[in-house]
């Protein structure tokens, strides 16, 4: 072992009844949590609408359990340089969860951003066995980062936890980085994100149609292909600092679109400043085009 495991950040469960995310810091631990998380769109809303109560706990057979995610890290966090994580998922009272169900094709969809959302990464830890999941990840610059971590124990409904990483050293001097652009040019093809409302509403249901044309000819691109079962993957997250679980929300696609195009219909639920990140692949190569929206 080159590296010793240390800087164990615990994470028990967030009091889901209130719908805060409490983050409690002191030296290396904090705690945050997991919440029943529903992706499709619309118990997102519900979930949302309820304040991440427990309420919803009626969905068919599955259940909601509280879990925990337990984050262990190198001790020295460098930047631009492959980090191991580990995460551990347990119950509240510490005991491992073993039983993972796939879903979108993965045991677990891990989302990382820094705090300023300037930097978006979507990965997928490996399971193995236990409860432990094992990733190598990187962290671009210094600063805060946030780990959003989706997974679905055996037979329970989706479940999202925070963890928190911060990489030491100065941080770079803040930007002005919202851009409400519409158009994002990413290796020959143009996304453009059209709303079908020009001001998106807080609490209604949108939809998010994003088209895609090629820069050489204007024609919408064919040859979509599915990227983890779905035709497009869209995660979007409400600037907030610190960030909290409800400020993330993880929209599906519809299925059938024409050429070109990726649909999703989603919710806002706070007025806000959120950015968008529009994943899809093609020609085995999967694109990200991040957008920012303004929500009134
Ligand atoms: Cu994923």
């Amino acid at each position: 072992m080159k590296r010793f495991w240390t800087g164990i950040i615990v994470l028990t469960s967030l009091l889901i009844v209130s719908g805060c995310s409490s983050v409690k810091k002191s030296d290396k631990t904090q705690v945050s949590g997991s919440e029943p998380h529903q992706t499709d769109h619309q118990h997102n809303m519900s979930s949302e609408h309820q304040g991440h109560s427990m309420e919803h706990t009626s969905d068919g057979a599955k259940t909601n359990i509280t879990t925990q995610a337990k984050l262990t890290t190198p001790k020295n966090l460098i930047p631009n340089q492959p980090v191991n994580l580990v995460i551990n998922i347990q119950d509240t009272d510490g005991k491992s969860i073993n039983k993972f169900d796939t879903f979108q094709e993965k045991l677990m969809h891990l989302i990382i951003v820094r705090e300023d959302l300037a930097t978006y990464d979507h990965i997928h830890p490996t399971y193995k066995g236990n409860g432990r999941f094992e990733v190598s990840a990187n962290f671009s610059t210094p600063g805060n980062y946030s780990l959003f971590s989706d997974y679905k124990p055996s037979g329970q409904n989706e479940a999202l936890s925070l963890m928190q990483i911060k990489i030491p050293g100065s941080i770079p001097l803040p930007k002005s980085l919202e851009k409400f652009e519409k158009t994002k040019v990413i290796s020959n093809v143009k996304v453009n994100l059209d709303v079908a409302n020009q001001n998106i509403q807080a609490g209604k249901e949108v939809t998010l149609n994003f088209d895609i044309k090629d820069t050489a000819n204007n024609q919408p691109i064919k040859g979509l292909e599915t990227y983890l079962g779905e035709r497009g993957h869209l995660v979007i997250l409400k600037s907030s600092s610190p960030l909290t679980v409800a400020d993330y929300i993880h929209a599906h696609a519809h299925k059938n679109s024409p050429d070109g195009q990726i649909k999703f219909v989603t919710n806002f639920p706070q007025p806000g400043t959120y950015k968008l990140w529009m994943q899809f692949q093609r020609n085995g190569k999967v694109s990200t085009a991040d957008f920012w929206v303004n929500v009134v």
